[in-house]
């Protein structure tokens, strides 16, 4: 058996998405995200010119020595670019594989370990009540798990605050937007936006917030300690995860569960967090992290040491990422829960997908495969369109972390 063509797939039905699809000899196709937000086209140049020359003829049984192949390869090892390009062909043969054992990719990993995967959704609002509502929007559609995000007092464009219901989409300028940042005001606002929010609704929800790499590690203490009493889920990407003895210093102050790894490439990245037990969720997902191979071994290792996973699941991975890691939840004896960002009706239907939404959990399908592929003449109708994450300053003006 060979890889007989390999493609990749841009796609703009809303957001920019980097497809790659892998066809055999034998006429079963796999594909693989390979979207990185903000920098796509480097992603589709390392596939298209570096990786795909490499793949036609090789056996897409040996997933793992093609991932080996792949990584060990390229000598510079690492770094998202990469990664990405390594994950969409190894989910790309993970679908394959699935489809060739006539199988649903969770049957093939091991089977299920849970019926459901619970989700978490994002609700946000211009201000205090606004988020309040929005909480209870997701409360009322049935969801177990809600991050809350809302604008700030003082602040003009506070992080995570969408522009409609359901969506909320930060790549959405052809250059970066600048935004202003204010700590202090953010430190005073965001427990009282949780103390309101049990108030109202009561403890019977789970609640999560993201800091977004914005604080010092001293401030996240601080944070986290203020947050307690509201019982939060988790706390995430308090400050930049660069520096990871930074996170002592947190843990030294507070309780309140951390997690972290959005940005994450490898195990290495996830080793020192999890081994020193620093953190309590680990969001790598399948695109950022190497794909299925990879994301198994830092589930794995996280297992040892009781950190759950916590997949990242914004709207810039796509349906295919989303389709893969419903698969690796259901399976992933630590899972913890799956963050859940719908992807508009115009995605979704260049996307067709065999998982759904229900009650507060999405079930992958029983599909063989990811469950996941797509319409290529419907993808042709959305050429390319430059889109940037914003950018962070403070009000002297001094560059931050967005
Ligand atoms: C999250 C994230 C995202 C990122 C986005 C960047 O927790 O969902 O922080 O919204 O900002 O994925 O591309
Ligand atoms: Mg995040």
């Amino acid at each position: 058996m060979k890889i007989q063509a390999a493609k990749v797939i841009v796609t703009c039905p809303g957001r920019n998405f980097v497809t790659l699809k892998i066809v055999t000899d034998q006429g079963v196709h796999g594909i693989g995200d390979a979207t990185l937000n903000g920098r796509e086209l480097s992603v589709v140049s390392y596939l298209e010119d570096h990786v795909i020359p490499c793949l036609i003829g090789r056996d897409p049984r040996q997933i793992e020595d093609i991932w080996q192949y792949l990584y060990r390869g390229a000598y510079w090892r690492r770094g998202p670019v990469t990664m990405s390009a390594i994950a969409a062909v190894d989910t790309a043969l993970w679908d394959i594989k699935a489809k060739m054992a006539n199988m649903p990719l969770y049957d093939l990993l091991g089977g299920k370990s849970r019926e459901g995967v619970m989700v978490y959704g994002h609700a946000n609002g211009g201000d205090l009540e606004e988020t309040i509502d929005a909480v209870g929007h997701y409360i009322e559609m049935g969801y177990k798990a809600i991050r809350a995000q809302s604008g700030v007092p003082g602040i003009k464009d506070a992080y995570g605050v969408g522009r409609g219901k359901l969506f909320y989409e930060p790549a959405d300028a052809s250059l970066p937007s600048e935004t202003v940042w204010d700590t202090p005001k953010y430190l005073r606002f965001v427990p009282k936006l949780f103390e309101t929010l049990r108030d109202t609704y009561g403890f019977d929800h789970h609640l999560l917030h993201d800091a977004h790499h914005r604080l010092t590690p001293i401030e996240a203490g601080r944070l986290g300690k203020d947050l307690e009493p509201y019982r939060l889920f988790w706390l995430e990407d308090t400050t930049p995860a660069e520096n990871q003895e930074s996170f002592k210093l947190i843990r030294q102050h507070t309780t309140t569960p951390l997690a972290v790894g959005e940005i994450f490439n490898t195990i290495w990245d996830c080793k020192d967090l999890i081994q020193n037990q620093l953190i309590d969720y680990i969001r790598t997902t399948v695109v950022r992290a190497g794909g299925i191979t990879h994301l198994r071994r830092i589930a794995d290792l996280a297992a040892i040491y009781q950190v759950r996973t916590g997949s990242h699941g914004a709207t810039d991975l796509s349906p295919v990422t989303m389709g893969a890691a419903l698969h690796f939840d259901s399976w992933v004896p630590n899972f913890g829960i799956q963050e859940y960002m719908r992807h508009t009706e115009e995605t979704d239907a260049v996307f067709p997908h065999a998982y759904r939404f229900e009650d507060g959990f999405l079930f992958p399908g029983d599909t063989i495969g990811h469950g996941v592929d797509i319409d290529e003449k419907l993808a042709e109708k959305y050429p390319y369109k430059r889109a940037y994450l914003p950018v962070a300053r403070l009000e002297d003006g001094t560059m931050w972390n967005w």
